[in-house]
């Protein structure tokens, strides 16, 4: 190769990178690193797909990290994140302390970080953008609302004055924000009732986590089935976990739904099912269709503007005295 073609070369190789460069500062895509916690569930699936498709219709680089129910892979997620020096970081806390000094990392760098559908324990100001996912308290409240529902005004079951009711609850992760706040919110409402009225009383006699897993939920099941020969409700933090014990408890010919009353929570399609047949008495949803709203607070924060504080997506009840006719498929 002579030095006029060495020359040429040089030249092309220049141009292609001073074109590259350009594309990358002046018109480059947002990137948005994402840490999801895993695939524990239909309703996990649905929110993961819900913000890769999310990201792919506003055009935003996706840099997905799945960190298989481990904490530990998360935050070195995060760090990866960081030294990437992505636009924004999302993640969906698995639980809720710990996250203290990553995110203290990530705002040293600069960079906006949302909290997806679980909450942490850090309040402070300006350790994170704003959170965007689930009202789990309300969701335990509208769980224990049901009961009273059910059993006071239409006195299912019981005379008045004689009975306790007697509540199995299955929780979801320990030290999961959505764990905690599904059981708070519903020992409110039940207090509350409690405290001022004669009968019949509300009694959690037993609780345990299933970690949001239907085959721990099914072997739980089974357990208690052992423990307990009179349970009036069982009350499940996910769906998941709820159709793990229906399993259970028909192989033992106990008919779910109407000899144990059953409360979950997110309306997967499942369970809507099984609320249909008459196996499950209520079903509080839980939203996992996060992505488009996620899409738009990173759009917001690449821009500058300011984001709420919290951004909760809009969820209902569906019960055995809804009307389900016009309910269309739930797509998880
Ligand atoms: O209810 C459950 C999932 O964090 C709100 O996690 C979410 C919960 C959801 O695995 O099914």
């Amino acid at each position: 190769m002579n030095n006029r073609s060495i020359y040429l070369l040089f030249l092309i190789f220049l141009l292609m990178f001073s074109s590259c460069a350009k594309e990358k500062t002046d018109n480059r895509r947002i990137i948005l690193g994402f840490s999801q916690i895993g695939a524990e569930s239909a309703w996990r699936n649905c929110n993961t797909n819900s913000v890769r498709e999310a990201a792919a219709a506003a055009g935003i680089q996706l840099l997905y990290f799945n960190a298989e129910q481990k904490q530990e892979n998360q935050i070195k997620a995060i760090r990866s994140f960081i030294a990437y020096q992505v636009d924004v970081i999302a993640f969906v806390p698995i639980v809720s302390d710990g996250w203290e000094h990553v995110l203290e990392e990530a705002r040293e760098a600069g960079i906006p970080v949302l909290i997806c559908d679980r909450e942490i324990n850090i309040h402070e100001e300006n350790f994170y953008a704003g959170f965007i996912g689930t009202d789990s308290l309300q969701q335990g409240r509208s769980a224990a609302e049901f009961l009273l529902a059910k059993y006071v005004k239409n006195a299912h079951g019981i005379s008045a004055g004689e009975k306790t009711v007697r509540i199995i609850e299955l929780t979801g992760t320990e030290g999961s924000s959505v764990a905690e706040k599904r059981a708070l919110g519903f020992r409110e409402v039940l207090d509350e009732y409690n405290s001022q009225a004669g009968a019949p009383k509300f009694q959690i006699i037993y609780s345990e986590s299933g970690d949001f897993l239907k085959s721990k939920g099914y072997e739980l099941m089974n357990n208690i089935l052992e423990k307990f020969s009179s349970i009036d409700v069982i009350y499940s933090h996910n769906d998941s976990m709820t159709l793990g014990a229906i399993d259970a408890m028909k192989e033992r010919n106990i008919k779910p739904g109407t000899d144990i009353v059953i409360v979950s929570i997110d309306a997967e399609q499942a369970a809507i099912d099984a609320l249909r047949r008459g196996e499950i008495n209520c079903v509080v949803e839980c939203n996992p269709k996060q992505g488009p709203e996620l899409m738009k607070l990173v759009a917001h924060l690449v821009q500058g503007e300011a984001i709420p504080g919290i951004t909760y997506m809009s969820e209902g009840v569906f019960s055995e005295d809804s009307d389900l006719s016009n309910l269309p498929p739930r797509g998880y």
